[in-house]
């Protein structure tokens, strides 16, 4: 298999200043005439062949500066024509089938309407082109399809004109022309047309200029937009207010799809999403997914400036527009809620996803090196993690530096398609920080340990703080430099509960020490505070400190870690024996006292209380043992689960009964209430189980809104009983037909905690509803499965069939949504020696098939590794 370095770059020999594209649409036969004016490109190599690519699709005619000529070939499956010039003009013909598109790349075909995905490259799987993302080009576009099949045709920047041609186009057509001045890559063309209703609004930008909004979806689907629309203003005067930036079209549509690959892409103009990103009323959405809506809107949105005006050389510099972006979608969210609140749910991603990633046989840094296959590279690593690299930045400089170096970096390479590197620059020279050894956090995978020893001096008073770094080794990385670590890092009097103001302190060297005077005590330290960076800290503190902070620290994040720590220390001990008899008693005391301190806390809000009470997750837990023990886990987990149950049973009825007593509205007080009224019934579960099955019944049969309703369900279906069955089957019954809904039915069940989960979701994956050719209910079923532990990781391998199966299943169908099923295999190195042979004999057995996808098998030959 071919792999790309990233060393390898070269320049576009030719570039495309112009294109036009003119499509006749069908549903199974469209066809696409493209003309390129192209132009060697000076600063290229001065070769004689222009090479085209595309992918699955044949020309029906070429012709070259008006002539029909032979002097193309195609070469695999790129076309590759013989030039003599230095400009010509290149017209070529294909035709394509989007309703057999089920790769859901390039055009295709969603429920009767066309649409197109072409990041990273699915443009070559339209038409022949430099699909690279430094070839921009002014995009021309005349669509013409059946009025009746398709009475809106959609492509990026303005309508120009719209007319009926039947001579030309054929009885019962009509046509629309849309032009694009601004110059893109491939990747962010777009068109859709379908049957569609628009809900329509207007911002009105920093300029005065009166911008016109829309939001397509299908007819009937209009009432559930409101969320997403009052997302997107909000965005844009966020995006004016906090960066400077500005809209710079007359329209921005969005249209939303119910067969999506990913969440949503910023397509120039048009950005096309996954509905479960748009649709939302309180009926039928979580207020999990008013956040999601919130954040993916604002995100698409915020790649108009970090993406599209700026775009990306090439797709290893992929961290430069989804780093930054996720970043500016994470600060948007905050400024919108609970800051606190938003960063500790970014923090449990990050820990949950990414430190797996970085740890196990698929990690790599947050711009690659090498890749085979470029879908694989959508990472937590470079998404997440690429916005805590810039976050540090924005610890280091302050927010008002920070932004000199933006605007010093959309300033310099807007209508450039730039790197890392250039990012980096721009912020050094902008903000006035020097990012030379930071430059590393470019380079190097894997997650930073830092080791943190306190030494104190009595009778000077003097704290001497030595921390340690160590990178470790992954995949083609053995040895590691140190990178600078930004630790905000408060020191506390442990008589008076406070500290003498935070530092930033910058580990930037394998060991450093930081001396402070000042203390006739030991202090009690807060480090890492607000998770400045992407770092564990690997000393255990003593769990009197760690009860200390969570009382006191005065950084919501800190006192919310404290907690964690508290949790992780004495369930780890646990799992490797070293926590047993009265240290057992001890730990779980002191967790107790933790959790009813949190409860009784009257200065805390609600929203903020939820996200206390949530433990730490198994994969998270697993994390910290060099030997993942699944079963011994999910054990220990769910018996400190059940034992604060019965010792806070009381507290834990009252606060059902008070947050059961609020009203629906989407207040944060009201919000609160509602995460803490199921986070009640989850310790209630498995303490008292009869109990807890008639309030989960209570609030399903009272539910006013999708999160109650949910929340409640997620309680029944991990216990057993009539009231179960008789919940999943009045949900279903109340929704069918609504594909959103119906896919949390899916995930309720493969995700539960019910230890028939794994039967249940063999089940499902034959009943009626269960489609492999949707995404969306692929991953609700088997996405909550493989995230399940005691179901996939079943002593009997067979969990791990079951996803292998599928991935062997779907590959032919959707192989970049196949590939994403290789991870959770992929952690056999870790587990135990029962599992981790299941797991690995799944692999090579997949590794086996001789037709497996370039996504799929670079997946399962890098897990072997
Ligand atoms: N840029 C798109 C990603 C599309 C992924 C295709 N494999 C979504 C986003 O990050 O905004
Ligand atoms: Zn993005």
């Amino acid at each position: 298999p071919a792999i790309i370095q990233r060393k390898d770059y070269r320049v576009p020999e030719w570039l495309v200043p112009t294109i036009d594209l003119d499509f006749a649409l069908k549903l199974d036969a469209t066809r696409v005439k493209s003309t390129l004016r192209v132009e060697r490109n000076p600063h290229g190599e001065q070769g004689t062949t222009l090479r085209l690519n595309g992918d699955g699709i044949t020309a029906d005619s070429v012709t070259v500066d008006g002539q029909s000529t032979n002097s193309w070939r195609m070469d695999g499956s790129d076309l590759v024509i013989e030039l003599d010039g230095d400009k010509h003009e290149i017209v070529i013909e294909t035709t394509l089938d989007p309703a057999a598109n089920s790769q859901l790349s390039g055009l295709y075909a969603s429920n009767g309407m066309l649409c197109t995905q072409c990041e990273a490259e699915g443009f070559r799987r339209i038409t022949f082109f430099p699909d690279r993302p430094d070839v921009l080009s002014r995009y021309a576009v005349r669509l013409a399809g059946d009025k009746a099949k398709f009475p809106v045709l959609l492509a990026n920047g303005n309508e120009v004109a719209r007319g009926a041609d039947p001579e030309r186009d054929g009885p019962g057509t009509h046509w629309a022309e849309w032009h694009d001045p601004w110059p893109k890559p491939s990747y962010l063309f777009a068109l859709v047309a379908g049957e569609l209703v628009a809900n329509r609004s207007s911002f009105v930008t920093l300029s005065g200029r009166k911008v016109r909004l829309a939001i397509y979806v299908r007819p009937g689907d209009e009432a559930r937009t409101g969320h997403a629309m009052e997302s997107l203003k909000a965005a844009m005067k966020w995006d004016e207010d906090v960066y400077g930036r500005e809209y710079d079209l007359d329209d921005f549509n969005i249209v939303a799809v119910s067969d999506f690959n990913a969440g949503a892409m910023e397509n120039k103009g048009l950005n096309i999403f996954n509905t479960r990103y748009i649709l939302a009323d309180p009926d039928t959405a979580t207020d999990g997914d008013y956040d999601a809506i919130e954040g993916v809107v604002a995100h698409e949105y915020f790649h108009n400036w970090s993406g599209n005006r700026v775009t990306c050389r090439d797709w290893f510099q992929l961290s430069l527009k989804e780093g930054f972006t996720v970043l500016r979608d994470q600060q948007f969210s905050a400024a919108m809620g609970s800051a606190p609140v938003k960063r500790i749910e970014d923090v449990r991603v990050l820990r949950g996803v990414q430190f797996p990633e970085d740890s196990g046989p698929l990690a790599h840094p947050i711009r690659p090196d090498s890749y085979q296959e470029i879908s694989n590279f959508y990472t937590a690593t470079v998404y997440n993690k690429g916005a805590e690299v810039i976050r540090m930045m924005t610890v280091m400089a302050g927010l008002d530096r920070f932004r000199r170096g933006t605007d010093l970096y959309f300033e310099r390479h807007d209508g450039e398609a730039a790197t890392c590197e250039d990012f980096v620059k721009a912020i050094e020279d902008g903000a006035g920080l020097d990012l030379k050894q930071f430059r590393r956090w470019y380079e190097q995978a894997g997650t930073p340990r830092v080791e943190v020893e306190m030494r104190h001096d009595a009778t000077s008073g003097e704290v001497r703080l030595i921390l340690r770094q160590t990178v470790p080794a992954t995949p083609g990385q053995p040895d590691k430099a140190p990178m600078p670590i930004p630790l905000r890092t408060a020191l506390f009097d442990r008589m008076s509960g406070r500290h003498g103001g935070e530092q930033t302190l910058i580990l930037d060297d394998a060991t450093r020490e930081f001396s402070f005077t000042g203390f006739a005590e030991p202090p009690v330290l807060s480090i890492n505070r607000g998770f400045s960076a992407p770092v564990a800290i690997a000393t255990p503190t003593p769990a009197e400190d760690l009860l200390f902070l969570a009382r006191h620290d005065d950084d919501p994040f800190a006192r919310y870690e404290a907690m964690q720590q508290l949790v992780v220390q004495h369930l780890v001990g646990v799992v490797n024996g070293s926590v047993t008899g009265a240290a057992l008693d001890q730990g779980r005391a002191a967790i107790g006292e933790a959790f009813e301190a949190i409860l009784d806390d009257r200065a805390l809000d609600d929203l903020m209380r939820g996200e206390f009470v949530i433990l730490p997750g198994e994969t998270y837990l697993a994390e910290q043992l060099l030997v993942n023990e699944p079963a011994a886990i999910h054990a220990a987990r769910e018996e400190l689960k059940a034992w604060l149950g019965i010792n806070l049973g009381a507290q834990f009825r009252a606060l059902h009964d008070r947050c059961s007593a609020v009203p629906y509205s989407l207040s944060p007080e009201a919000r609160g209430s509602r995460k803490l009224k199921t986070q009640a019934l989850v310790y209630l579960a498995p303490a008292d189980p009869a109990e807890a099955i008639r309030r989960a019944k209570a609030q399903f049969d009272g539910a006013d809104n999708m999160t109650d309703r949910q929340g409640a369900l997620m309680v029944l279906c991990g216990l057993s009983g009539p009231e179960r069955e008789e919940a999943l089957a009045a949900f279903h019954d109340r929704y069918a037909g609504n594909a959103l809904v119906i896919d949390k039915w899916f995930s309720l069940q493969a995700g539960s905690l019910n230890p028939k989960a794994l039967e249940h979701t063999k089940a499902l994956a034959d009943h009626p509803d269960f489609n492999l050719a949707n995404p969306n209910r692929v991953r609700s079923l088997y996405m909550a499965f493989a995230a399940n532990p005691q179901a996939f990781h079943d002593a009997s391998g067979e969990g791990y069939r079951m996803i292998a199966d599928l991935i062997e299943t779907l590959d032919p169908l959707n192989s970049s949504t196949a590939a994403r099923f290789v991870t959770p295999l992929g952690r056999w190195k870790r587990m135990e020696p029962g599992r981790s042979a299941l797991m690995k004999a799944e692999l090579e057995r997949l590794a086996a098939v001789p037709t497996l996808s370039r996504d799929t098998r670079e997946q399962v030959s890098r897990s072997l590794d």
